[in-house]
């Protein structure tokens, strides 16, 4: 059976939006990955099927009911044994640790939530893991959970094909990617940096690892910081550069 993505949403016509087009697009037409879809709105109460109420303490806006969340992820429970997932700028921080996790299961089940989001006893619960994509402020889940998907889509076997296959890039070794450049040699006045056009493939690694430092110190303080504290902890200890991110 193919990695299955289930998502709980409002707004079930949103899936699989961008991930039916291009490499995801084509990966879903080749059966290696299933996107389901739960509708939120049939599991609501009353003759309005409301999903929501108000938050109790008081306050602005609404809140999703918890009754109504666990009676649908019952009706998922079909995507046995999946990781739940519910986005949520409360959430810690997404990083690709937790996506070659995903991806290494059956599947996800993903929540999203609309509104002020989901009453937290559900997520209590059914031990729900709370993820946020990052720190800026969305409407709903749903583009989050997009984003998840499109990040454990591509490092799915068979998505990608091995020359690009997925874990050689940003991240992988703690470090933003080294810049890059393809033809014209010079466009609009701008020129390539030499060391590209020179065949010296060691001072062409060279280069690119210095530029990879350069915008990660600049860029990614915080990247930076755990980047440099590995790299003392290897030198002091002598152990040479077996890391992997
Ligand atoms: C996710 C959401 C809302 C409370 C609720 C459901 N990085 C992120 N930013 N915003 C979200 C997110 C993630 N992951 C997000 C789910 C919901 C936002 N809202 C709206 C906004 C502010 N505070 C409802």
């Amino acid at each position: 059976m193919s990695w299955k993505a289930t998502i709980l949403t409002l707004f079930p016509e949103m899936f699989p939006g961008p991930l039916g087009q291009s490499l995801a697009g084509k990966a879903l037409e080749k059966g290696l990955w299933r996107c389901e879809t739960r509708d939120l709105r049939p599991f609501g109460l009353g003759r309005h099927k409301s999903v929501d109420d108000t938050p109790f303490g008081g306050g602005a806006g609404m809140v999703m009911r918890p009754d109504v969340i666990d009676t649908a992820l019952d009706s998922a429970a079909g995507a046995e044994d999946v990781p739940v997932v519910y986005l949520t700028p409360r959430g810690r921080p997404l990083t690709q640790p937790d996506i070659r996790r995903y991806v290494a299961g059956a599947g996800v089940t993903l929540l999203c939530g609309r509104y002020e989001g989901v009453d937290e006893r559900v997520l209590q619960a059914r031990a729900v893991e709370q993820v946020s994509i990052g720190d800026y402020v969305l409407s709903g889940g749903e583009p989050a959970a997009l984003i998840l998907l499109d990040a454990c889509i591509r490092l799915l076997p068979g998505v990608m094909g091995s020359a690009e296959s997925g874990e050689e890039e940003s991240f992988s070794d703690g470090l933003l990617e080294y810049p890059h450049y393809t033809r014209p040699a010079e466009w609009q006045g701008r020129t390539v940096p030499e060391v590209l056009l020179s065949g010296n493939h060691a001072a062409i690694a060279a280069w690119r690892r210095e530029q990879s430092e350069t915008a990660t110190r600049d860029r990614r303080p915080d990247l930076w910081a755990a980047y440099s504290a590995r790299l003392n902890r290897n030198t002091t200890a002598g152990s040479p550069a077996a890391f992997r991110y």
